[in-house]
């Protein structure tokens, strides 16, 4: 019998291996995004919003395949409202995806088509089901780095327009340091 290590590790809300790819996210590629447009211009354009670690197994249109990631989201706020992540829909609108929360705290906002958004808490063992045609957008409403999981088909893909352009139909704010739904 032949046994293999495994190309890839996932421990201690970390991924590793020499399949692992890094996405960076800047807060200058998340113009647009956050309501205070003014305090957003005073920041530092080049600190990072979160990383994404991500282990494709199969190229990305594969029908069948599942992806992994695992996104580190840092803590900070543009004027009162949270870091979070840019959000979109899937390509292919119906397929679905888990989350899974690792460490940190924060929202996971969900919105159907309807523009209904609904929020589900993130904390170490949070698991989420985020059901096909559902936007989805992580929120960092605590003050340390909030690390999740993520699984989703290889054939699903990511649009981002829709979120672009109309947003979400909440926004999570700071109010006397207390996250609120808005
Ligand atoms: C996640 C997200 C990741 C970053 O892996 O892509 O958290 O968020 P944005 O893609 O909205 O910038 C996922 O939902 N994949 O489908
Ligand atoms: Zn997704």
């Amino acid at each position: 019998m032949e046994v293999v290590t495994p190309v890839t590790i996932f421990q201690n809300a970390l991924l590793s291996g020499a399949e692992v790819v890094r996405s960076v996210k800047l807060l200058s590629q998340l113009k647009g995004v956050f309501e205070d447009e003014a305090a957003f211009e005073k920041m530092d354009g080049d600190q990072v919003v979160y990383e994404v670690d991500a282990w494709l197994p199969v190229a990305e249109g594969t029908e069948g395949g599942l992806f992994f990631g695992l996104t580190h989201l840092y803590p900070g706020t543009v004027g009162d409202e949270y870091f979070m992540t840019r959000g979109h829909v899937h390509a292919v609108e119906n397929r679905a995806e888990y989350y899974w929360g690792l460490e940190g705290e924060g929202l996971l906002l969900l919105m159907d088509s309807n523009r209904h958004t609904r929020a589900e808490r993130m904390f170490p063992g949070s698991l989420h089901y985020i059901p096909g045609y559902t936007a989805h957008r992580v929120v960092n409403t605590g003050d340390s780095v909030l690390r999740f999981g993520a699984c989703w088909p290889s054939d699903a893909g990511h649009n981002y327009e829709v979120i672009d352009k109309n947003g979400f139909s909440r926004r999570v704010k700071s109010s006397d340091n207390e996250p609120v739904l808005l």
